[in-house]
C-alpha cells in the first residue's frame, strides 16, 4: 500500500493507482470526464487536475501515479479557478441547445458545469466542425463532441473494432471513421457501446420515439410491442429505482398505460429460438458424428452487432451462424402471422415494434432477412432509454404502477428466457433443453446453472458429457460437447480466430456483441455505478430462480403453438417464418 496525504488527510492507496483512483479509494471526489475506469486513458480533458506539492504545474490525476509520500490537493482554489477555465473551454466552441438536446437533464458536461460553479460562459471562439451522421442505429453530430474519446476507447479497446478515431489535427479535430466515411459504410457493427459513453449529445440512438408515437396515434393501425430480456433489469434506473430491480410486472403495465394494442413478451420467442436452435444443433451434431457433412461449431446468431461483426471480420465463417434469426424477429414473423391469422387483424395494419437494450437492433430490423413474404418482421426498434422518455412523457408515475401481466398467448415464458439477457444465458437455456431432450433427464448442474459459464469474464468454457441417452439419439452417446461463451466483439475475435483456421475445439459457441451481454447494451440506461452490470445480471438470474417454469420445452403455450400451427422444430413453417440466412 502506497502512504498518502489528500487535502490534509493521510491515506492508503494500492501500489499503481493512478491519482484519481487513489482519492477515489478513499472516498474523495475528483471530478472528471474523459475518464473510463479500467481502460487506457487519454487525459484530453484535464477536468480532473489536481495539486501535488513538489510539481510545479497541475496534473491530470487520472494520467499521473500516486507515489509514496505524495502531497496532493483536490480542491485548492487554483485547482479550482482551473478547472472553471478548462470547462469555459470546453463549453466554448459547445452548441447551446441544450433545451432541445437529446442529453438534456443527462448530459455529464451539463453536470459538470453545475458541480463546477460555472454561472457565465466568458470565453468564446470559433465553432468545430459540424456534421450529422444519421445510420440506421446511431447519429453522430460532430458539432457537440468534446473530443474526449471515450468512444475511441470503447471502440478500439473494449471491443477491437476501430470504426472511429480522431481525424485531423488541432481545431479540425473530429471524432471520425477514418475519411469522413459515414458509419454505415464502415465495419462500425452498431453495437453503441460508444453512444453509453458519450458524456453529451454527440452520440445518440437514432429516434425511434416519434414514428412509434406516429402509430399509436393512428387509429388504423394495430400497435403489437414485445420487451426483450434485459430490459427487465434496467429500466428501473431511468426512475431511480436502484440498480438491479426487476421490473418485469411494471413495464407491462407501462406498455399498457400507453395504449398498445397488444403487449408481448420477447422472452417467449426467446424460449421459441431455444426449441429452433437447439434442434438445429443437434441436426448438426448428428450429421458430424454419423459420417455426414456438418459445420461445426455452431455460433448462436441472436446479437445484431455480432452478426454484422462476423460478416466483415470473418466473411467465409457465415455457415458457422446458426440458421435462427434472432428472438424478437421470430416474434415479429408470428406476430404477423400465427397472431394476426388468430385474432382476423389484417397483418398490413399491424405496427410491431420492439423494446431492445441494443442499438444495433434498430438496424438489424432493417436487414432484407428480416422479412417475410414481403412483410418486415419488426417495423420500429425503441431502446431501453427511448422508452424511458416515452414513459416520462406520458406522465406516467413508472415506480408505483402495479405490477400487470404480458398479454396472451405470446407473453408466457420460462426462467430459461429470462437469462438470455445475460452472457452465458443462451447457452445455459439451450443445454437445458438440448440435455433434457436427449437423455430424458435434468441438466446435472446445482439449480440447472451451467456456473463455468455464468459470470462476465471475457471467454468461459464448458463441457457436458451424454450418456445413457433415449435411443433416439444414440449417436450422442458417451460424446462430450464443449461449449464457449464470449461477450464483446474483442472477445468474439479470440474464438473465431481457431473457428478460421479450423482448430476449434468446440461444437458451440454463443456470442453476444457487448461486454456483458444485452444487460450491457449500447441502448441501456447509461450507468457508472461500480458493479452495476454483476447487479443487472443478478436480477436476471433472480428472474430465473422465482419460477417454477424455468426450461423452454416446458412452456405450455409454446408447445400450443407448435401443435396447433408451427408443426415441429425446424420444419417447414419454422423455416418460412423464423430462420435465414446471411451472405457476405
Ligand atoms: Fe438480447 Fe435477444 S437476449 S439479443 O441480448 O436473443 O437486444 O435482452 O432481446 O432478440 O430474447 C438484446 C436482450 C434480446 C433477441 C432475446
Amino acid at each position: 500500500m502506497l502512504n498518502l496525504t489528500i487535502n490534509g488527510k493521510p491515506c492508503q492507496a494500492q501500489e499503481g493507482s493512478t491519482i484519481l483512483e487513489a482519492a477515489r479509494q478513499n472516498g474523495i471526489h475528483i471530478p472528471s470526464l474523459c475518464y473510463l475506469k479500467d481502460v487506457h486513458q487519454y487525459g484530453t480533458c484535464r477536468i480532473c487536475v489536481v495539486e501535488v506539492e513538489g510539481m510545479r504545474n497541475l496534473q491530470a490525476s487520472c494520467m499521473v501515479k500516486a507515489k509514496e509520500g505524495m502531497v496532493i490537493h483536490t480542491n485548492s482554489p487554483k485547482v479550482r479557478a482551473k478547472r472553471k477555465v478548462l470547462y469555459e473551454l470546453l463549453i466554448s466552441n459547445h452548441p447551446k441547445d441544450c433545451l432541445s438536446c437529446a442529453r438534456n437533464q443527462s448530459c455529464e458536461l451539463q453536470a459538470l458545469g453545475e458541480e463546477l460553479g460555472v454561472t457565465e460562459a466568458r470565453i468564446s471562439g470559433e465553432m468545430g466542425p459540424a456534421h450529422v451522421d444519421v445510420s440506421p442505429s446511431i447519429t453522430r453530430d460532430t458539432s457537440k463532441c468534446i473530443l474526449c474519446r471515450r468512444c475511441v476507447t470503447v471502440c478500439n479497446q473494449i471491443q477491437e473494432v476501430g470504426a472511429i478515431n480522431a481525424q485531423h489535427r488541432g481545431f479540425d479535430t473530429v471524432i471520425s471513421p477514418a475519411m469522413g466515411l459515414p458509419l454505415n459504410s464502415t465495419a462500425c457493427a452498431m453495437c453503441g457501446q460508444c453512444v453509453s459513453v458519450c458524456p453529451t449529445g454527440a452520440l445518440t440512438e437514432t429516434d425511434a420515439i416519434k414514428p412509434v408515437w406516429k402509430a399509436l396515434e393512428d387509429e388504423n393501425k394495430v400497435t403489437v410491442i414485445q420487451v426483450a430480456p434485459a430490459v427487465r433489469a434496467a429500466l428501473g434506473e431511468e426512475f431511480g429505482m436502484p440498480t438491479g430491480t426487476r421490473c418485469t410486472g411494471k413495464i407491462a403495465a407501462a406498455l399498457h398505460a400507453l395504449g398498445f394494442d397488444h403487449v408481448f413478451d420477447t422472452d417467449f420467442a426467446a424460449d421459441l429460438t431455444i426449441l429452433e436452435e437447439g434442434t438445429e444443433l443437434l441436426h448438426r451434431l448428428k450429421a458430424a458424428l454419423t459420417g455426414g457433412q456438418a459445420v461445426l461449431p455452431m455460433l448462436t446468431s441472436c446479437s445484431p452487432g455480432w452478426i454484422k461483426h462476423i460478416e466483415h471480420a470473418f466473411p467465409t465463417e457465415l455457415d458457422h451462424l446458426s440458421t435462427c434469426k434472432a428472438p424478437h424477429t421470430m416474434m415479429g414473423a408470428l406476430v404477423k402471422s400465427f397472431y394476426a391469422e388468430k385474432e382476423g387483424i389484417d397483418p398490413a395494419k399491424m405496427y410491431m415494434i420492439s423494446v431492445m437494450p441494443c442499438t444495433a437492433k434498430k438496424y438489424e430490423v432493417q436487414r432484407p432477412e428480416m422479412e417475410v413474404h414481403g412483410r418486415r418482421d419488426v417495423d420500429a426498434v425503441l431502446t431501453t432509454r427511448e422508452l424511458a422518455r416515452m414513459i416520462k412523457a406520458a406522465g406516467i408515475d413508472f415506480a408505483n404502477l402495479p405490477d400487470e401481466k404480458f398479454d396472451d398467448p405470446l407473453g408466457l415464458c420460462s426462467g430459461a428466457a429470462d437469462i438470455f439477457g445475460v452472457t452465458g444465458g443462451v447457452m445455459e437455456a439451450a443445454l437445458r433443453t438440448v440435455y433434457e431432450l436427449t437423455t430424458g433427464r435434468e441438466l446435472p448442474f446445482e439449480g440447472l446453472h451451467v456456473t463455468p459459464i455464468v459470470g462476465l469474464e471475457l471467454v468461459k468454457e464448458a463441457a457436458i458429457t451424454f450418456e445413457n441417452v433415449l435411443p433416439e439419439y444414440s449417436f450422442l452417446e458417451g460424446v462430450t460437447a464443449r461449449v464457449a461463451v464470449t461477450s464483446s466483439l474483442k472477445g468474439a475475435d479470440i474464438l473465431m480466430r481457431d473457428v478460421a483456421a479450423g482448430t476449434s475445439p468446440y461444437h458451440f459457441i454463443e456470442v453476444m456483441g457487448c461486454p456483458g451481454g444485452c444487460i450491457n447494451g449500447g441502448g441501456q440506461p447509461r450507468n457508472r455505478e461500480e458493479g452495476y452490470r454483476e447487479k443487472r445480471m443478478q436480477a436476471l438470474y433472480n428472474e430465473d430462480e422465482a419460477k417454477t417454469l424455468r426450461k423452454s420445452h416446458e412452456n405450455p403455450d409454446l408447445l400450443d403453438l407448435y401443435k396447433n400451427y408451427l408443426g415441429e422444430p425446424c420444419g417447414h413453417k419454422s423455416h418460412e417464418l423464423l430462420h435465414t440466412t446471411y451472405t457476405a
